[in-house]
């Protein structure tokens, strides 16, 4: 598109096939077996992914979407920035709302959309930089848990985490990567995080088990990306899904359990497993937060809620987050 301007850099380097297998090796070789959720998300799985956002009992996407309408003019407001920032950006859509917000405010800059798919983030860089005319769009290709420091040093800028992504890390992942996150912005820039919250159990459960059986296929899904990825033979149909609430550790988790006895060959990662009916692979946890719960992890990690938005039915939250001033005594 002529004059639409955005760029994008990859931190994936030529030890990255290696790196996968290593990563892939390690979690299926643990017991219980599990599988790191990014790899959910080759071109199929983040279409999927997209799917499910649509569905009637994934209440998640179009609660945040409204709720962000509402309030994106209020964030602009107090955060004042020039350049917004979102980790695991996927299709790009909710970020919109705020760019319009700041074009409104005057202050569109430039924004840097960071996702582990680079077709997906190609894609919504380059539809951003159309949309908004004068916008400057750098899209990385990258890993938000190792790959944060390529977002340069802050000031003026918001960034912004949503669809309770951060509820996808074990909630003992959470402080070192708010820290990490607050290295990456000056003191007063804004992060504003989605957050699924705790609620009835049927409606959770529900979310996760959809009736049209779309979540079922995104799960399965990550058997094919590793098939595809390290050359493995799973047959995603001889593992049912598996989606529950754990109350004690209030997160969703989903498995894959095997139907029948089968042996997987993992070449690249030098794997054989054997798998017996019912044995499981732990492939997400989404962790669903209280007001109470979130603030808990925020101590130490240079971050501080500045507001707590919520929908009325209270089914989502958006944390705004500020950076401490460097003078109040909390770790640079
Ligand atoms: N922000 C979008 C998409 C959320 S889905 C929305 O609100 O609907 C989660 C997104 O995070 C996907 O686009 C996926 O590709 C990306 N993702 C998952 N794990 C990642 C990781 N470790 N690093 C960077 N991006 C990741
Ligand atoms: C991206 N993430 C917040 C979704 C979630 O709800 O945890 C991924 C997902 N898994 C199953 N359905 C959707």
């Amino acid at each position: 598109m002529p004059g639409a301007l955005y760029r994008i850099e990859s931190a994936r380097g030529e030890g990255e096939p290696a790196r996968v297998a290593e990563e892939i090796r390690e979690s299926l070789s643990s017991q219980p077996r599990w599988l790191p959720f990014k790899y959910f998300y080759d071109d199929r799985g983040s279409r999927l992914f997209e799917d499910i956002t649509a569905l009637p009992e994934y209440y998640q996407t179009r609660t945040e979407e409204r709720l962000l309408a509402t309030i994106a003019a209020d964030v602009v407001d107090r955060v004042r920035p020039a350049e917004l920032v979102e980790l695991g950006s996927g299709a790009g859509r909710k970020i919109r709302l705020l760019l319009a917000a700041m074009a409104r405010a005057g202050r569109l800059g430039s924004c840097v959309l960071l996702d582990i798919n680079p077709h997906f983030l190609t894609g919504s860089a380059r539809s951003l930089a159309t949309d908004f005319p004068g916008l400057s769009v750098r899209g990385v290709v990258g890993d938000f848990l190792d790959d944060l420091a390529l977002l340069g040093p802050g000031g003026g800028r918001l960034a912004v985490f949503f669809a309770g992504t951060i509820g996808n890390l074990h909630p003992a992942q959470v402080p070192a990567f708010l820290t990490r996150m607050a290295a990456q912005l000056a003191p007063r820039d804004g992060f504003l995080v989605g957050l699924d919250l705790v609620k009835d159990v049927s409606r959770l459960e529900a979310a996760y088990n959809d009736g049209a059986g779309v979540t079922a296929e995104f799960n399965r899904n990550i058997l094919r990306a590793v098939n595809e990825r390290l050359g493995a033979d799973f047959d995603p149909e001889a593992f049912e899904h598996v989606a529950f609430y754990d109350a004690a550790n209030a997160w969703i988790e989903m498995r894959l359990r095997a139907l029948r006895p089968q042996r997987v060959r993992i070449p690249a990662a030098c794997l054989d497993l054997a798998f017996e009916p019912g044995d499981e692979i732990r492939t997400e946890i989404s962790c669903k937060y209280t007001r109470t719960s979130f603030e808990a992890l925020l101590p130490q990690t240079g971050l501080e809620l500045e507001h707590w938005y919520t929908d009325p039915e209270n089914l989502f939250a958006l944390a705004l987050l500020r950076r401490r001033t460097s003078d109040d005594g909390t770790p640079r």
